[in-house]
């Protein structure tokens, strides 16, 4: 394995391939891309939280525009490669966007999931050694359909892992019927890259937050809620001593698990049910240790605060330097040009662990390349 200078891998970045997108344009409910006559981009509308905007727009064209601009920053691999160059990345692990193929039926999804994988595939094939992808399952269809993907990927030369969502097949992350993929994703060494999208009910936002607090709650706290109590069931239906091998990638440097961690070690060791049933006993791994042993961040929380729990409760050697490209463009500078997104991530490394330090270059590339074999063909 050459030894070269120290490079920057984005571990959290995005895209929708022009398939994709085409299914979006041909849908009336969300995930869907829509054009409105006021503006010149059509918007793409994600979230559950956009529905009640995206209604105002239908009946009002003065109201204001629903979800964000569909710019060619989310499905052009030369504009993806021009945002590398223009911030000084060196290595991308691209993945598709939410909400991934959750929304296709039993039917649909294995096809689809098949061609976006051989989609991703071909783009990292352009550009080799600058990227490489998480492949995404066709988790809607039947578990013949889902394994059979996993050997699929696992035989894709760039594919380095899975980007998954917390909704599993339908259950969540604990369901056991999850537990044969999860071998097998493990089995196939393909890290999971854990991603949120469904955030919190909308009723948890209150009446005013869709008129005026624009995307502010569902993103900056629903996404990371739901993250972290998508692993803490999963640690809860003991997944992680069941597997291992199991290796997760946790997206926003784990939401909130790294401040939450020795809450929910707490209210496991006072929970008189765990501990009648012997669940909160001696010999049991705690969620620090799972944290230390089977889960990796990103470091995509921008402040240095956030980054320091993340260090604190995983290890500098667990944390990976991520954009969430092409979320987040800059609203008043060019967009061809840097965006503040990245460097408040940057910025934040610099200041958590030194800039120029051993750590600093490890969160900023060096852990994804040993972590996702990113120097082995
Ligand atoms: O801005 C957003 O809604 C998002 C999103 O949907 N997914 C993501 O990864 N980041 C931001």
């Amino acid at each position: 394995m050459a030894v070269s200078k120290s490079r920057v891998v984005d571990i959290h970045t995005h895209m929708y391939p022009p398939s994709y997108i085409k299914i979006l344009e041909s849908r009336s409910a969300i995930p869907l891309v829509r054009s409105f006559p006021q503006a010149p981009d059509p918007r793409l509308i994600l979230l559950e939280a956009e529905v009640k905007g995206l209604e105002e727009a239908t009946n009002n064209p003065e109201a204001k525009l629903p979800g964000r601009p569909l710019t060619s920053h989310f499905a052009s691999l030369a504009q993806k490669v021009h945002f590398m160059d223009t911030h000084g990345i060196d290595i991308s692990v691209i993945s598709l966007a939410n909400p991934w193929l959750d929304f296709l039926s039993a039917s649909e999804s294995g096809k689809m999931g098949e061609s976006v994988n051989e989609e991703f595939s071909r783009m990292c094939g352009e550009h080799p050694g600058r990227l490489f992808f998480f492949a995404t399952l066709p988790l809607t269809a039947p578990l013949e359909t889902v394994l059979a993907s996993v050997s699929h990927v696992q035989g894709l030369k760039y594919c380095r892992g899975i980007i998954l969502g917390t909704s599993g097949l339908g259950k969540g992350l604990d369901d056991p019927a999850l537990l044969p993929i999860f071998e097998a994703v493990a089995a196939a060494r393909l890290t999971i890259f854990l991603h949120p999208h469904y955030g919190l009910p909308n009723e948890v936002w209150g009446p005013r937050a869709s008129a005026e607090y624009g995307h502010v709650l569902p993103l900056a706290l629903g996404f990371p809620m739901e993250t972290t109590i998508a692993v803490t069931r999963m640690y809860l239906s003991g997944v992680f001593d069941k597997i291992r091998d199991l290796r997760m990638i946790l997206a926003h440097s784990g939401g909130t698990l790294p401040f939450l961690a020795g809450r929910i070690e707490s209210c496991i060791l006072h929970d008189g049910q765990l501990v009648k049933e012997g669940k909160a006993g001696k010999g049991r791994r705690t969620i620090w240790e799972v944290l230390k042993e089977q889960l990796y961040l990103d470091a995509v929380i921008y402040s240095e605060v956030g980054l320091k729990a993340a260090i604190d409760a995983s290890g500098a050697d667990r944390l990976m330097f991520g954009t969430d490209h092409p979320f987040f463009p800059p609203l008043e500078t060019d967009e061809q040009g840097e965006w503040e997104s990245v460097s408040l991530n940057a910025d934040a490394v610099a200041r958590a662990v030194g800039e120029g330090s051993k750590q600093a270059t490890a969160v900023m590339g060096g852990n994804a390349i040993s972590i996702l074999r990113l120097d082995e063909d």
